[in-house]
């Protein structure tokens, strides 16, 4: 009987020791062992104003895409890189919504019919009549 008990208390403090795995970092100062929730890509940035953890820099408008936040060089690809709101600003010298065939990377991201062939005249573009 005792022996039966005994074994039986050796199976439980196993259970107990092999238990639920449990994060190798649980009080979370160190952001590589896991996900950060304030940042998702990972980029360093929170999509808020103000983040609670020290080690990120607010600003960033897209917190699944880590080349987007605010200190990001905006590209010639339909997205706003750098969270000012404008979308390939530094691609349409004359703000129609049609970035310039000769930005650099547009070619890449866009079709050619979709390209500025005159980015200096708001008038003229691929959706002008
Ligand atoms: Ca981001
Ligand atoms: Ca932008
Ligand atoms: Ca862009
Ligand atoms: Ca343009």
């Amino acid at each position: 009987m005792s022996l039966a008990r005994a074994a039986l208390l050796t199976v439980l403090l196993a259970l107990v020791a092999c238990g639920p795995v449990r994060p190798t970092d649980p009080d979370d100062d160190d952001a590589s062992d896991e996900e950060n929730p304030e940042d998702l890509d990972g980029d360093g940035y929170c999509p808020d104003t103000e983040c609670e953890d020290d080690d990120l820099t607010p600003g960033d408008c897209d917190d699944n895409d880590s080349t987007s936040h605010a200190d990001a060089e905006e590209l010639c690809d339909g997205v706003d890189n750098d969270c000012d709101e404008r979308i390939d600003e530094d691609f349409d010298a004359d703000q129609d919504g049609y970035v310039d065939q000769f930005g650099e990377g547009c070619l890449s991201n866009f079709s050619s019919e979709e390209l500025d062939c005159n980015d200096q005249i708001a008038a003229i573009n691929p959706g002008a009549d």
